[in-house]
């Protein structure tokens, strides 16, 4: 693994900073309390923290809407906290991975406040307007938090686009200006010690508004060559885009080995497969497991050698692993443990929201007890539509954002230690159980269980450069897998449901040596318990 990016065996821990610890009792998580935590990471095992957007904002879509890029908003706290972070991580040998949000602004960033003064000021074409009358829409885009991507403005004469909130008007890409200015800004986070970025729906920035093409638009990757070659070539950063869109085909491009591009993307076709055909995430389905194995083993067997893969089950806009793809009832634990064995076993780089190693749950709040605007504007909009509460309430239950929004649970004292004032959102109510102070002292705790895993990725070649290879790819139940080298073959089998269940592999691996499982009786081949996952190597004759 001679010249091996960092990054190909690391794991990185996504921090959303509102909801991780508050040190001052305001109620909202901040970057002292980040530092106070740091130990924690380091107990885990974890390499980089992507951290969630802290920059200057008025918070309407929870700092996704960027009001100054170069400055810390107050309720996280400042520059000085920032830089201390960036080094007491340092100290720990963790990154800090920046979360980029460079498809919009906030209305309120002075870009915008001037922009929309006139047509003829010099800001106003940083951004996408369309001539119009008031009562005329340029056309039927839609925002991804309802309602029309366009809103008017009279002293324009003129719309301007917005695909998420009327607060995040959409930055115009096409302009030189808006590019040079991007360049500089990141250069300027890269001068101040920060190891990398993440940068939020990137798909969209070549957009196309007169032809509807919003993602992947001709002039995207000629514009992540650009900005890769301006700015993210230097210093071993670490880029990932959020890409709904992506393809394998179009992740040769964004995570090319030439690097020519970003490092690796996060594609989302295993996220969208439990929600009807044409529908929106709302509209509930059963997980189709055959599809779901068949997207890793397309993905897995796609960038071999040609790209590289993210590996994630949930994020600050998933519901909660365990209980979207796991059972957060009866097993929790074990399936908490089963699904991160499944991800970490692949190749690419894993990344873990903030509390699944702790394997925290959904929740079922009353509607006052949520915060977020998505799911907020989907349930006045649906309201008028005719759809039942009922029905609603099942959407957020099964998808709203705020389920990986409520605060993270450190122990069970009140507010799960998260804040000694009033939380911004509610605290799971089973924060008494689900815990890191009882998981730090529990063994075979889903901490711990992680901690291995991370561990392994650091100890075991084939883990990182292994060729995959599905196996039972007809198993209604299990999802297993081998990876190849020239040194040894690992198998990774797991049992997604909370039966027993048996299969045939011609192939012997009770000889192999058990490197990690969930289950205390071990591995007993052609069986597997409830949830059961197991990783079992076997190294080669003869090589040494
Ligand atoms: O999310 C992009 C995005 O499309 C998601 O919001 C998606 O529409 C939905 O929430 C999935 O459930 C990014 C950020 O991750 C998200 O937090 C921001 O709200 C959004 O962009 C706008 O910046
Ligand atoms: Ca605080």
């Amino acid at each position: 693994m001679q010249d091996t990016p960092w990054w190909k065996s690391a794991v990185i821990y996504q921090i959303y900073p509102r909801s991780f610890y508050d040190s001052n009792g305001d109620g909202i998580g901040d970057l002292k309390g980040i530092v106070l935590k740091l130990d924690y990471l380091a107990e885990l095992g974890i390499d980089a923290i992507w951290l969630s957007p802290v920059y200057r904002s008025p918070q309407d879509d929870n700092g996704y809407d960027i009001s100054d890029y170069q400055d810390i908003d107050p309720i996280f706290g400042n520059l000085t906290d920032m830089d201390a972070l960036i080094a007491e991580a340092a100290k720990r040998g963790i990154r800090i991975i920046m979360d980029l949000v460079l498809n919009h602004t906030s209305d309120e960033h002075p870009w915008f406040v001037e922009a929309k003064k006139s047509r003829k000021n010099p800001y106003h074409d940083y951004y996408v307007w369309r001539d119009g009358d008031e009562n005329t829409l340029p056309n039927d885009l839609k925002s991804a938090f309802c309602g029309s991507a366009w809103e008017w403005v009279p002293e324009c004469g003129q719309y301007y686009l917005h695909q998420f909130s009327v607060k995040q008007p959409d930055l115009n890409w096409e302009n030189p200006k808006v590019r040079k200015e991007i360049y500089q800004m990141i250069q300027w986070w890269v001068d101040r010690g920060v190891g990398g970025f993440r940068l939020d729906v990137i798909d969209l920035i070549g957009k196309e508004p007169d032809t509807g093409v919003m993602a992947e638009g001709k002039m995207l990757h000629p514009y992540l060559k650009e900005m890769s070659s301006a700015v993210f070539q230097q210093k071993e950063l670490v880029t990932v885009g959020e890409a709904w869109s992506a393809t394998p085909q179009r992740a040769f491009l964004y995570s090319s080995p030439d690097g020519s591009e970003l490092s690796m993307v996060f594609q989302f076709e295993h996220i969208v497969l439990d929600q009807q055909p044409g529908g929106e995430k709302w509209d509930l389905a059963p997980l189709p497991f055959a599809k779901f194995k068949e997207i890793f083993t397309k993905w897995q067997t796609s960038l071999y050698q040609k790209g590289w893969n993210s590996l994630f089950l949930n994020n600050h806009d998933l519901p909660r692993a365990v209980s979207r793809f796991g059972d957060d009832g009866e097993y929790r634990e074990k399936s908490a443990k089963m699904l991160a064995l499944m991800l970490h076993g692949m190749q690419g780089t894993p990344y873990i929201y903030q509390g699944e190693e702790l394997g925290m749950t959904n929740v079922r709040y009353e509607l006052s007890d949520y915060r977020d605007i998505e799911l907020l504007n989907m349930y006045r909009e649906r309201k008028e539509k005719g759809y039942s509460e009922q029905e609603i309430m099942d959407s957020i239950y099964a998808k709203g954002r705020d389920n990986a929004r409520t605060p993270m649970q450190w122990s069970g004292e009140p507010n799960a230690g998260f804040t000694e004032g009033t939380p911004w959102i509610r605290v799971n109510p089973n924060y008494g159980s689900i815990n890191a102070e009882e998981e730090l002292q529990d063994p075979d705790s889903v901490f711990h269980f992680y901690q291995k895993l991370i561990q392994l990725r650091k100890t075991i070649p084939v883990l990182i450069d292994g060729k995959f290879e599905p196996v039972l790819s007809e198993h209604p139940d299990i999802f297993a897998y081998t990876r190849t080298d020239e040194k040894s073959c690992l198998l990774v089998i797991c049992n997604f449901t909370g039966r027993e269940v048996r299969y045939d592999l011609a192939e012997v691996w009770e000889d192999g040596e058990l490197l990690l499982s969930n289950e205390e009786n071990g591995f007993a081949q052609g069986l597997l318990r409830p949830y059961e996952a197991n990783m079992v190597i076997k190294r080669k004759e003869g090589v040494s």
